[in-house]
């Protein structure tokens, strides 16, 4: 069936799911939204209520379907799955998740679709590789959301404390969305300034000690909202419309989205999140960004852990 580039269906209607189709919504982004939820109803309430928000924003279509649907989609999101509940980690999902993501892949397997899959739920860069070996798919076709949120809540964090707008902050989180995630210090600038020489710039000069503080707060962050307001949402619903938007406009935007390591740092057969251009076909490249040795063993590390991962459960 021909690709519709201006269809996105998104399997999950929960938190993230709804919260995500909202966005998308108010995006402009599609033309046509179909939701499916393993729960009918959810989904119907769900396109109806953004349904009634269209009459603010822009016409499209948004309704309830099934996996029939999801054939000429350039964008298929996937949300479902169970979340964090307070002291579980992303990583003790993996059992009930992984099960999902293969009976949700084993159906989009079935229909005709030659979009991109946009993987969400966590874990994600172990679901992302699931996700890639159950379909088949090229690697530049399965993508996970990775560390796009754990990046954004990082250069928010640092606009804050530097007082300049988060989107002049390039700096990036890497490696697992988890607990062994990192931050690129080493590559981090602000209006083309080393962060450290911002921080000067800004008057901070125990910059150590703040870089150690932010880092562990976005780190930490998804615990401390979820035991908070039991799930979060609202981020990564904005870091799907941004992934869907480079998608559909052909940005070549660079972000960290999970794709398959192919010898980058020295790592194969393995999903994390590095820096990658991302355009209508997806992943176009991935960029290696320079890392101290410090870093670099943190990536290896972090690789590691989820290589231990697939081993047990892949
Ligand atoms: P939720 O509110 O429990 O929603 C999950 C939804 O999935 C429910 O509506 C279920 O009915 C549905 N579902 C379950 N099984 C299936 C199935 N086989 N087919 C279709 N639908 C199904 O969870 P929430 O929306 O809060 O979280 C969803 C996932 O996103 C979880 O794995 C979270 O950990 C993950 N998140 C990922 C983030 C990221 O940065 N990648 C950020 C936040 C949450």
């Amino acid at each position: 069936m021909a690709l519709n580039s201006r269809k996105v269906a998104m399997v999950g209607c929960g938190f993230v799911g709804s919260a995500s189709a909202f966005a998308l919504m108010q995006s402009k982004l599609f033309s046509e939204m179909v939701l499916i939820d393993a729960d009918q109803n959810r989904a119907e309430g769900e396109a109806l209520d953004i349904s009634h928000g269209m009459a603010f924003a822009s016409p499209m279509k948004i309704y309830a379907g099934t996996y029939d649907d999801v054939s000429d989609a350039a964008i298929i999101v996937i949300t479902a799955g169970a979340n964090q509940k307070p002291e579980e980690t992303r990583l003790d999902l993996i059992q009930k998740n992984a099960k999902i993501m293969r009976s949700i892949i084993g159906e989009i397997k079935k229909r005709d679709f030659e979009g991109i899959l946009l993987i969400v739920s966590n874990p994600v860069d172990i679901l992302t590789y699931i996700a890639l070996k159950e379909s088949g798919y090229p690697a530049n076709r399965v993508i996970g959301s990775g560390t796009v949120l754990d990046t954004g809540r990082f250069r928010y964090e640092l606009g804050e404390h530097l007082g300049v707008d988060s989107r002049s902050v390039h700096a990036y989180i890497i490696g697992e969305h988890g607990d062994s995630e990192l931050a690129a210090w080493s590559d981090a600038r602000v209006g083309g300034l080393k962060i450290s020489d911002f921080c000067e710039l800004r008057g901070h000069f125990n910059h150590e000690d703040s870089m150690t503080r932010i880092f562990d707060h976005v780190k930490n962050s998804a615990y401390e909202i979820i035991s908070k307001k039991h799930a979060t949402y609202y981020g990564i619903a904005m870091a799907v419309v941004r992934i869907c938007s480079a998608i559909v406009r052909d940005e070549k935007s660079i972000m960290p989205v999970s794709s398959l390591m192919t010898g980058e740092y020295g790592l194969y057969d393995v999903v994390l999140s590095i820096p990658a251009v991302v355009d209508a076909n997806g992943i176009e490249t991935v960029v290696p960004i320079e890392l101290s040795e410090t870093e670099l063993l943190a990536l290896k590390k972090s690789a590691d852990i989820l290589k231990d991962i697939l081993k047990d459960n892949v």
